[in-house]
C-alpha cells in the first residue's frame, strides 16, 4: 500500500467526521426545539466549581415540563466529564447515601422537577478539568420523549438549593 491511497483514506475519514459532526450539531439543534416547542422549560441550571484535579461534581436544575405528556431525563452529557449518572441523595439509618437512578427522572405531565444539592442531581464523573466560577458550559439533556435539548449551565461556588431568591416575591 503506497503512501498516496494511505493520505487519501485519512482525508476522506476527517471528511466523514466534520460531516458527522456537522449532522450531529444541527440534529441537536433541531432536538432542543423540538423539546421547547413541547413545553420543557429549564432554569437555574447550576454546576459546582471545583478545587484543581478534582474528580467528581454535582449538576442542578429546574426543569418545568408545562405540557400534558411525561417526560423523562434518561442521559446527560458534557464535553468536560467522561462519565455522567443521574443520582438521588438520601438518608439511609442516618447516613446521607447517592443512588443511581437506573430510570432517569420522571417530570409527570404539568409539573416541575428541581434537582439540587442533597437531593436529586446530575453527577458528573471522571472530570477531564477544573469548573471555574462563572464558566458556562454546554449540556446536552437527552429526554425519553422529546429527544436532546442542549442547555447551558453556570458554574457556581455554592449552587443554589431549590428555590432561588429570583423565585422569591
Ligand atoms: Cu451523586
Amino acid at each position: 500500500m503506497g503512501f498516496g491511497t494511505d493520505t487519501n483514506m485519512r482525508r476522506g475519514a476527517v471528511l466523514a467526521l466534520s460531516l458527522g459532526l456537522f449532522l450531529l450539531a444541527s440534529t441537536s439543534m433541531a432536538a432542543t426545539h423540538a423539546c421547547m416547542h413541547q413545553q420543557l422549560h429549564i432554569a437555574n441550571a447550576e454546576i459546582r466549581a471545583t478545587a484543581p484535579s478534582a474528580p467528581v461534581t454535582g449538576g442542578y436544575l429546574h426543569i418545568h415540563n408545562k405540557s400534558d405528556k411525561s417526560q423523562r431525563l434518561i442521559a446527560v452529557m458534557a464535553d468536560f466529564a467522561q462519565h455522567i449518572e443521574l443520582h438521588e441523595m438520601k438518608h439511609e439509618n442516618g447516613v446521607m447515601k447517592m443512588t443511581p437512578l437506573e430510570n432517569g427522572i420522571e417530570i409527570p405531565a404539568g409539573t416541575a422537577v428541581q434537582l439540587k444539592p442533597g437531593g436529586l442531581h446530575i453527577m458528573f464523573m471522571q472530570l477531564t478539568a477544573q469548573l471555574k466560577p462563572l464558566e458556562m458550559h454546554e449540556v446536552k439533556l437527552v429526554f425519553d420523549g422529546c429527544g436532546e435539548m442542549q442547555a447551558k449551565f453556570m458554574v457556581v461556588k455554592k449552587p443554589a438549593s431549590g428555590h432561588s431568591q429570583k423565585h422569591q416575591h
